[in-house]
């Protein structure tokens, strides 16, 4: 089957409108799904191999302990919808535990990765319709049809980028989720659980400076994209965890006072003034089924590790398929 993709790319224009907007902005920020071009998405990548970065290793040692539990709860032939078209390996591993899965939906806005993705998995699994679908996921989408009518509907969202977005947000895009699995559909999600500060810390400080060069690549990209001129080494990374919010927050903080160009347009900054990078919630479990309560999901199973580092959640939307 070979993969098609419906539904237009946004316009590249919208994206940076949306940027320039958030620097002009009285406190700067850019949002964390910039950072993946190409050298971000392998700079994330190393990330994910760094010892103190434990958010990757973990899940995947729950996916392969209890991917066989999760293939049981959600039965033959699910149509698997991935918000975001992720890690090659973790869809792979839940292909490869579920029983006849019909369908494999990725969605995401930027094209390229996404199809290569679908084209190599559509190689690898003859029988599984991959259908790519171009869409900004925080809104609702439509998905296409399959020529295996799928029992089921199995949004799938790993990684813990949930955390990405505020509380409110993320209701939303649970909201959305339920929405597209349908009544009698299901939800397998990621959440980052909180923990020692002194843990998560270390997670978004690594002793290698792989995280500095990931949240510092977002203004390479900005001059190369946006014809910008930030001299990176005017710029310094810096990741804090907020106790109130249960939230990493990271920042590029300016060295000193500046002016640089963007578009044509002049930003200023003070000396130690800084932009907003990333958000990363952390979550309690019952604050997680919570909040997933909250946006008509119904919990029924979570998958935690013995140092209760990272949570995998299983989640349905109450009704009848
Ligand atoms: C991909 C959003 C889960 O929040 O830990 C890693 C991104 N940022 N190091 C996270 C990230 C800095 C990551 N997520």
């Amino acid at each position: 089957m070979s993969p098609t993709a419906n539904n237009t790319a946004p316009k590249v224009s919208k994206a940076h409108a949306e940027i320039l907007h958030g620097l002009t902005a009285k406190q700067k920020h850019i949002s964390p799904k910039h950072f993946y071009d190409e050298r971000g998405s392998r700079l994330f990548d190393q990330i994910c191999q760094l010892p103190e970065y434990y958010l990757t290793r973990t899940e995947l040692q729950l996916m392969d302990s209890y991917f066989d539990e999760v293939a049981s709860l959600v039965g033959p032939r699910a149509a698997i919808i991935e918000f975001g078209a992720g890690s090659n390996i973790k869809i792979r591993k839940l292909l490869d535990h579920l029983l006849e899965p019909a369908a494999y939906v990725p969605v995401d806005i930027s094209g390229d990765y996404l199809l290569k993705q679908a084209a190599a998995l559509a190689l690898d699994y003859p029988n599984v319709h991959v259908q790519a679908v171009f869409a900004d996921f925080t809104h609702p989408f439509e998905l296409p049809q399959h020529p295996v009518m799928p029992e089921r509907n199995l949004v799938f969202f790993p990684g813990s980028t949930i955390g990405n977005f505020p509380p409110a947000q993320a209701q939303d895009l649970l909201e959305v989720m339920r929405l597209e699995a349908r009544p009698g559909g299901a939800l397998l999600i990621g959440a980052d659980l909180r923990k020692d500060p002194a843990l998560l810390h270390a997670a978004y400080n690594d002793s290698q400076g792989v995280t500095a060069e990931f949240n510092l690549n977002v203004l390479r990209r900005l001059n190369t994209e946006l014809n910008g001129n930030f001299d990176l080494a005017n710029f310094s990374h810096q990741a804090i965890y907020d106790e109130t919010h249960g939230r990493i927050e990271m920042r590029l903080i300016s060295r000193k006072s500046q002016t640089v160009s963007l578009a044509g347009q002049e930003i200023s900054f003070e000396a130690g003034e800084f932009i907003t990078t990333e958000y990363s919630y952390k979550y309690s479990l019952d604050g997680f089924s919570a909040l997933a309560r909250s946006a008509g999901w119904e919990p029924e199973r979570i998958w935690v590790d013995d140092d209760r580092l990272f949570s995998m959640h299983y989640l349905t939307v109450p009704g009848s398929i």
